[in-house]
């Protein structure tokens, strides 16, 4: 059965059969959604959770982020043509004078594999540049990392930078990184802190309501 097979294939981070395991059940008549939302995006939150309880590591996770890749290639001009709403917009950046940018982009993968639509703004992020990319982007939610006790001031600076902008009330804030913790985030003002990516991407749905 193609569905099972492409879990499994990203669940092992074999991208080579996602893909091939992805056309197949298309050529099938399996729709885009129903592979993206029973095969691709249950894998990767098993994929999460096995991260959270330390039966995987970085790099598999790594290797089974670019499994779905493969298999998302194939899926999103169907999934754009059916119109799939997506369960939210979020931008993610790595903030100023960090130039850390692996855990981001774990983070924006399992974000992707959730159903979120992702704008990367890349590393060294200026708040200038977060909050034009909030008014161009009209986000729900805002992803920032910083992975330097030195950078961890761009937060909060991002913050004020929203605040000033009048953007605050309109999106949610979500910080993360290995020096970040519940307590910095909630004294610079954050909606919410994830320690990995696997829970950032349980986290973003809480924090927007989408299940
Ligand atoms: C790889 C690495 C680099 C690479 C980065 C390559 C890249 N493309 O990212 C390079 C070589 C460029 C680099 C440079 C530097 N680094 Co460096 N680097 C590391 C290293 C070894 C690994 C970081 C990493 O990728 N971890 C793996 C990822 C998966 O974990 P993670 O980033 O924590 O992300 C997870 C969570 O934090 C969370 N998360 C992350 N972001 C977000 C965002 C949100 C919204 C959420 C919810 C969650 C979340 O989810 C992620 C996935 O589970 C760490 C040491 C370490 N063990 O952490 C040092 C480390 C971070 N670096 C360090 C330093 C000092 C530097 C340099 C200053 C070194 C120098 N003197 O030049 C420069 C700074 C450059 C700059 N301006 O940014 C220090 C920081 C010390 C400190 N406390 O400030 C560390 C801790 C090493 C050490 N022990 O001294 N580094």
């Amino acid at each position: 059965m193609s569905l099972e097979t492409i879990y499994e294939a990203v669940l092992k981070g074999d991208a080579k059969t996602a893909a091939a395991e992805t056309q197949a059940a298309l050529d099938e008549g399996i729709s885009a959604p129903d592979i993206l939302h029973q095969a691709c995006i249950p894998a990767m939150a098993e994929v999460g959770r096995l991260f959270e309880i330390g039966e995987k590591f970085v790099p598999e996770m790594l290797i089974a982020a670019r499994a779905m890749q493969q298999s998302l290639v194939i899926l999103k001009p169907l999934l754009v043509e059916a119109d799939v709403k997506t369960v939210g917009k979020v931008v993610v950046g790595t903030v100023a004078g960090d130039l850390h940018d692996i855990g981001k982009n774990l983070v924006a993968m399992m974000l992707e594999g959730a159903g979120f639509e992702i704008v990367d703004l890349g590393t060294d992020v200026s708040p200038e540049k977060f909050v034009a990319a909030v008014q161009e982007h009209e986000p729900d939610l805002v992803g920032m990392s910083a992975l330097l006790t030195t950078t961890m001031v761009s937060i909060g600076k991002t913050l004020e930078a929203l605040t000033e902008a009048g953007l605050r009330e309109k999106v949610k804030v979500m910080v993360g990184g290995a020096p970040i913790t519940q307590d910095f985030a909630d004294k610079v003002g954050a909606d919410g802190f994830a320690p990995d990516a696997g829970s950032a991407s349980r986290m973003a749905k809480a924090m927007l309501g989408v299940g």
